[in-house]
């Protein structure tokens, strides 16, 4: 098995952190993106969307979609779980990732891909209207996130999970994409110190 890695890019370090929490060892083969080898041939063979991360299993399957690469490692390694416990438990992970993923990340990640001039060639057309766009909503996600961790400890209930680590890649995305966490969240602002303090954030 070996993970196709990005480095920097919150997706690849999704994975990194996943593996890092269950103790998970994979041989990297690092990626450079900013020489744009994730578009060669040989990597759009590998995975036609030229996107990272990319896991190919021994027999060479290759599993993208950093879910999908996680849910495959939950499966071969149960624990600690990440993926919640119990119906209402797994539905609420669910919740929770999809909601950090599809209005967050993404969100960020387009304020970000549409703005900055470097990323002139990877988004194209870009649109710098679309991604002025974003920063109000992710203002308004992170006010949402805020209000959810006033109740509880994660952001999907009292134990880390993969929701976690989608919030947290995207909330240390923020900076690139020059949007500013605002001073009174103060629970997420409490949350983001605790899990950047965990070991996997080093990822
Ligand atoms: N939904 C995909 C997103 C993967 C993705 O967009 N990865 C970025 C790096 S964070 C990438 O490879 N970008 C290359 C490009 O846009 O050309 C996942 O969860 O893995």
């Amino acid at each position: 098995m070996k993970l196709y890695d990005g480095g920097r890019a919150p997706n690849p370090r999704r994975i990194r952190i996943f593996m890092a929490e269950k103790g998970i060892e994979v041989p990297l083969v690092p990626i450079d993106m900013t020489a744009m080898e994730h578009k060669t041939p040989e990597f759009t063979a590998l995975n036609p969307f030229q996107r990272l991360p990319a896991l190919e299993l021994d027999d060479g399957m290759v599993i993208s979609e950093s879910v999908a690469i996680s849910r495959y490692f939950e499966e071969l390694y149960p624990d600690p779980p990440l993926f919640g416990t119990g119906a209402v438990g797994k539905a609420q992970v669910e919740m929770w990732n999809r909601r950090a993923d599809l209005h967050l990340l993404v969100v960020v990640m387009a304020a970000f891909r549409h703005t900055h001039p470097a990323m002139v060639e990877w988004e194209v057309p870009q649109i710098p209207a679309w991604g002025e766009a974003n920063r109000p909503r992710a203002l308004a996600t992170m006010k949402i996130m805020d209000d959810q961790l006033a109740a509880s400890e994660f952001i999907a209930g009292d134990d880390f999970s993969i929701a976690d680590i989608t919030l947290l890649v995207s909330i240390d995305f923020l900076k690139l994409a020059r949007i500013q966490m605002p001073e009174e969240l103060g629970n997420l602002r409490r949350w983001h110190a605790a899990v950047s303090s965990r070991p996997s954030a080093k990822a």
